[in-house]
């Protein structure tokens, strides 16, 4: 059986400020960096080990899997990163408030943006997809692999790409992997694995710092699924009711 861990980054500034924050590089709050050490805790208390850790370019996702692997002895292990794994891009609407926007756009246009798979929010404007550009940390990707906005499947596409050349071999020679993301990236990868149609991941919202472990078959089908978290508590939205997380043959809560 393979092991694999989701981790979506501690709570962010921008999270903190209810902020659309895509590739915008904002670092964790106090009460991220703590979320990122109780992830790690209780990460180590349970026992687990990791080979090979994957993260984004991105600071938030970057810090929350140092401050993991410190927790757990493991600063080690090899840590790879690519702007494949960063968070969705949002186009004009990083950097604003997602209360403001509802209120000017309306919810239902807001829910379409933020959860439909298809819809890509209206484009960032060439200027500032320039200084994404002139950023060293995307210096090597390419201008045409730089976004201007994202839909949910443009992120899974590009996602997918780092998955089959990276992930999938380190799982496939038994590596013990954790990947530490963000929210639709990571919903990307799970709709992926769990072969979730397009229309069935509006509802599904990933945690903050709370762990989110696979089985996986050799064929790295999921066997099942559970969070890791304190006290058998339940974190807000993390209940998809279509990956039946409230099935107790699917959902695991150790405290
Ligand atoms: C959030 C997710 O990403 O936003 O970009 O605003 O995981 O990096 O904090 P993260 C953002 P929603 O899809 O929930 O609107």
């Amino acid at each position: 059986m393979k092991k694999l861990v989701f981790i979506r980054h501690g709570q962010s500034l921008y999270n903190l400020e209810n902020r659309f924050t895509g590739w915008t590089d904002v670092d964790l709050t106090d009460d991220g960096y703590n979320g990122a050490r109780e992830a790690g805790l209780i990460l180590k208390k349970h026992g687990f080990i990791f080979d090979a850790a994957h993260t984004s370019v991105l600071k938030r996702a970057i810090r929350t899997l140092w401050i993991i692997l410190h927790e757990m002895d493991l600063v080690w292990i090899p840590v790879h990163k690519s702007w494949r794994l960063n968070e969705r891009h949002y186009g004009a609407l990083q950097g604003m408030n997602k209360d403001e926007i509802t209120e000017r756009f309306g919810e239902e246009q807001v829910n379409e943006w933020r959860r439909s798979a298809t819809i890509q929010p209206l484009a960032i404007s060439p200027e500032g997809h320039l200084c994404d550009l002139s950023d060293p940390k995307y210096a090597g990707i390419g201008e045409g692999n730089i976004p201007l906005t994202e839909s949910l499947l443009d992120t899974e596409n590009r996602a997918l790409v780092y998955w089959h050349k990276q992930i999938v071999p380190s799982l496939k020679h038994n590596q013990r992997v954790i990947i530490s993301a963000h929210g639709n990236t990571l919903r990307s990868l799970i709709k992926y694995l769990d072969n979730i149609p397009d229309d069935g991941v509006a509802s599904l919202n990933i945690p903050n710092s709370i762990p989110l472990v696979y089985e996986l078959d050799d064929d790295l089908k999921p066997i099942r699924h559970y969070y890791l978290c304190q006290d058998g508590e339940v974190p807000d939205g993390a209940i998809p009711k279509h990956m039946d997380f409230n099935d107790p043959e699917n959902c695991e809560w150790i405290g």
